[in-house]
């Protein structure tokens, strides 16, 4: 099934939405490097999941093929990364004041972090896709972390993958005390913002005069 041409034709629009999703959040990233202003935004992924994740996931989660649209939430996904904890929530404010797609859910996995360690944000979206056909309202997920959140979360997936899902005891229990570290790190960073934010600014500086001078 995953080799049914029907597949390309049903992620056409997916692949259309993580495209310019990229496209505004790098302009929001933009836009504050314009203005000289810290940027929330550090880095902006996307990615449309793949056939196989899909089908796993329907399996998994007992959808049937008809509803795969409406209640696989990630087929369409983008990951922002951000320095510090409160650029997350400063990004999830700037997606719902926007007028060219709607939020329909957020998660809040910081406050209410996954039973596995997991810390992230998520919010979900409908997001409006102009195909041959006419126009489609297509779900979105974004997923908004830090540096620190991510490297966790990248870890405990190849993990994950590595031992399908049935991480040992003992590791979850390191990846547990590591997303607590993680965690940690985030509240440290937190604290000397202004100063970071500061060094960042006068480095940018630098970089740009040496730029003008052909240095
Ligand atoms: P992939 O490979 O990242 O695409 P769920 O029932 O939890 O599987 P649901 O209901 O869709 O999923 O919602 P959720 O949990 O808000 O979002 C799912 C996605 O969040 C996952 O996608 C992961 O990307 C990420 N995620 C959620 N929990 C964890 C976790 O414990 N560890 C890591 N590393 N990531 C997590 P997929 O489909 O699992 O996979």
């Amino acid at each position: 099934m995953a080799d049914n041409p029907n597949w390309k034709t049903f992620l056409a629009p997916y692949r259309q939405v993580v495209e310019e999703l990229i496209v505004k959040l790098r302009g929001m990233q933009l836009q504050y490097e314009i203005e000289s202003k810290h940027s929330p935004i550090e880095s902006v992924a996307g990615r449309v999941k793949p056939v196989s994740s899909i089908l796993d996931k329907a399996k998994r989660k007992q959808i049937a093929a008809e509803d795969i649209e409406e209640k696989i939430q990630d087929i369409a996904g983008v990951r922002v990364l951000c320095q510090f904890v409160d650029d997350i929530y400063t990004i999830a404010e700037l997606l719902r004041s926007r007028h060219d797609f709607e939020v329909i859910e957020e998660k809040d996995y910081i406050r209410n972090k996954k039973e596995s360690g997991y810390r992230s944000y998520h919010v979900i979206i409908r997001h409006p896709v102009a195909t041959i056909h006419g126009y489609k309202q297509l779900i979105a997920e974004i997923q908004i972390r830090t540096l620190a959140m991510n490297f966790w979360a990248t870890n405990e997936h190849s993990l994950n993958y590595k031992y399908s899902g049935e991480i040992p005891d003992a590791i979850q229990a390191r990846l547990k005390k590591a997303a607590e570290a993680a965690f940690r790190l985030d509240g440290e960073m937190a604290k000397i913002k202004d100063e970071v934010q500061e060094a960042q600014w006068i480095f940018h500086q630098l970089k740009s005069q040496q730029h003008r001078k052909g240095e």
